[in-house]
């Protein structure tokens, strides 16, 4: 999609401090981090929401990333919280489907 800012991230357009890429997925630490460790994972191909998410394997992989990538990020055994913001009740600001990893301090419950 020419005009959704993490197409133009897988496109090369734009450059994220990247931490993880395959073919399929592409994770980056996020602009406005909310913890100490904050990154976003998302698919390559542009899927605007977790409404539109038609494939579970590409889920599955989406959290199978977040889960290794807290273990390189020393959070796995404190712990750390994933999610995905959903439309506009749920806080989505940019319409391309990504999955939060958060982590790094004790986090809070329930979110705001
Ligand atoms: O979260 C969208 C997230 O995207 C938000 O936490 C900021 C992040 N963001 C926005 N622009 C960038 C760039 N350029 N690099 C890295 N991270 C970015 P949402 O769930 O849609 O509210």
């Amino acid at each position: 999609m020419t005009n959704c800012l993490f197409c133009k991230m897988v496109a090369g357009d734009i450059k994220p401090d990247v931490v993880y890429e395959d073919d399929t997925l592409m994770a980056f630490r996020d602009i406005n981090p909310q913890a100490p460790v904050h990154i976003l994972v998302i698919p390559k191909r542009h899927i605007a929401t977790l409404n539109e998410l038609d494939d579970a394997h590409l889920g599955g992989q989406l959290l199978q990333t977040a889960v290794k990538l807290a273990e390189q990020e020393g959070i796995a055994e404190e712990g750390y919280r994933t999610l995905f913001n959903c439309n506009r009740n749920g806080g989505q600001a940019v319409y391309h489907l990504h999955l939060h990893l958060l982590g790094g301090r004790a986090l809070h419950w329930p979110p705001g």
